[in-house]
């Protein structure tokens, strides 16, 4: 039988990677895109143990000249679309390059998928960042509620959802959105809240580091794992009618309460270690995020494997074992 192909954008991130690794074990082709990084180890670090079973290119979402040649060479059965300027406080940092990678960079690979390979299924990394200030009244968030979105990251990726509905209605394509909430694992960039927390604790635990330094601690998050995560966008894109899903665990815990936990499991006092710098804060913070995702249960069947804690616990194992190895 022939292969199934897939094509990756952001492929060398948390999610391109575990996908990466999900869809080989179901024997798809890959292909993916890296973006040009002066340190050539930064570019693959997370996919180097897959680089003999994957394609790479180099590519960017703000060349569509690079997406069109490379989907009309492949045309692929699937296309994942999860590079992206990720890190919503940068995003006020950098408001231009995310909003034109975000957005307009999904504009540009939608024309290219159009153009090019039209009969291929397409899936867009949506964000509950979108819903920002909206919460419905029973405390949570899915697919009916508006979006009111608190940062730059969180307005592109409202625009880009709505072009894929535009596409898939417009032109009768097959492209959906996946609005994940916040998804983590080792993997994840020690510059986002939980590894940050993860691996500073560790770090201090071993005595290399004192201080652990954190913005707001009071927004609350719904926090899974990546690996759950990857698994939905296979069972998204490969329904049998372009849709759009929550995918969430339907739990909520303050920042605080997460470092509490990783603390306590490492045996160390947070009020010691604990300094909040205003430098983290943002200008406008996300409070409150909690995704009911009983659609992607009933239709899809999917329920996450994870728990928060079992997430955690993996993660402070992970940079035990780094830094352990480092002291050796
Ligand atoms: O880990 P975070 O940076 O994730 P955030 O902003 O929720 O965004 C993540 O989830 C989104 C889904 O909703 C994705 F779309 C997005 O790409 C990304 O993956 O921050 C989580 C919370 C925030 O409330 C932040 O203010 O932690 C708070 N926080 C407190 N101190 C901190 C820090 N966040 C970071 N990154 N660093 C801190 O020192």
């Amino acid at each position: 039988m022939k292969k199934k192909t897939a094509f990756i954008t952001g492929i060398a991130g948390q999610d391109g990677s575990y996908l990466t690794e999900y869809l080989l074990k179901k024997n798809y082709k890959i292909y993916g895109i890296v973006r040009r990084n002066s340190v050539v180890e930064h570019q693959v670090n997370r996919i180097e143990h897959l680089s003999k079973d994957v394609e790479l290119t180099y590519g960017d979402l703000l060349d569509e000249s690079s997406l069109t040649k490379l989907l009309n060479k492949i045309k692929p059965n699937e296309i994942y679309n999860i590079a992206a300027q990720s890190h919503v406080r940068i995003s006020f940092d950098i408001p231009q390059f995310t909003v034109k990678t975000n957005a307009l960079g999904v504009l540009n690979l939608l024309e290219a998928y159009k153009n090019s390979t039209p009969k291929s299924k397409f899936y867009q990394a949506s964000s509950s960042e979108m819903f920002g200030r909206s919460v419905d009244k029973d405390g949570y968030q899915r697919e009916t509620t508006p979006f009111e979105p608190t940062s730059p990251y969180g307005c592109a990726k409202v625009f880009a959802f709505n072009l894929v509905k535009h596409y898939r209605n417009a032109y009768k394509l097959f492209a959906c959105n996946g609005i994940l909430f916040n998804h983590e694992s080792p993997r994840r960039g020690s510059n986002f809240v939980t590894n940050k927390v993860v691996k500073t604790a560790v770090q201090i635990k071993l005595g290399l580091e004192n201080k652990l330094v954190l913005g707001n601690i009071n927004s609350y998050r719904d926090w899974g794992h990546s690996k759950d995560y990857v698994r939905a966008m296979h069972l998204i894109i490969n329904h049998n009618k372009a849709d759009d899903f929550v995918i969430a665990t339907g739990k909520t815990r303050s920042v605080k309460d997460m470092v509490n936990y990783v603390f306590r499991r490492l045996s160390i006092p947070v009020k010691k270690h604990l300094k909040i710098d205003k430098k983290y804060f943002r200008p406008e913070e996300l409070k409150y995020l909690k995704g009911d995702c009983s659609k992607a249960k009933k239709i899809l069947k999917w329920k996450p494997e994870y728990t928060f804690e079992n997430m955690l616990d993996e993660m402070i194992q992970f940079w035990m074992d780094h830094f352990k190895n480092k002291i050796k």
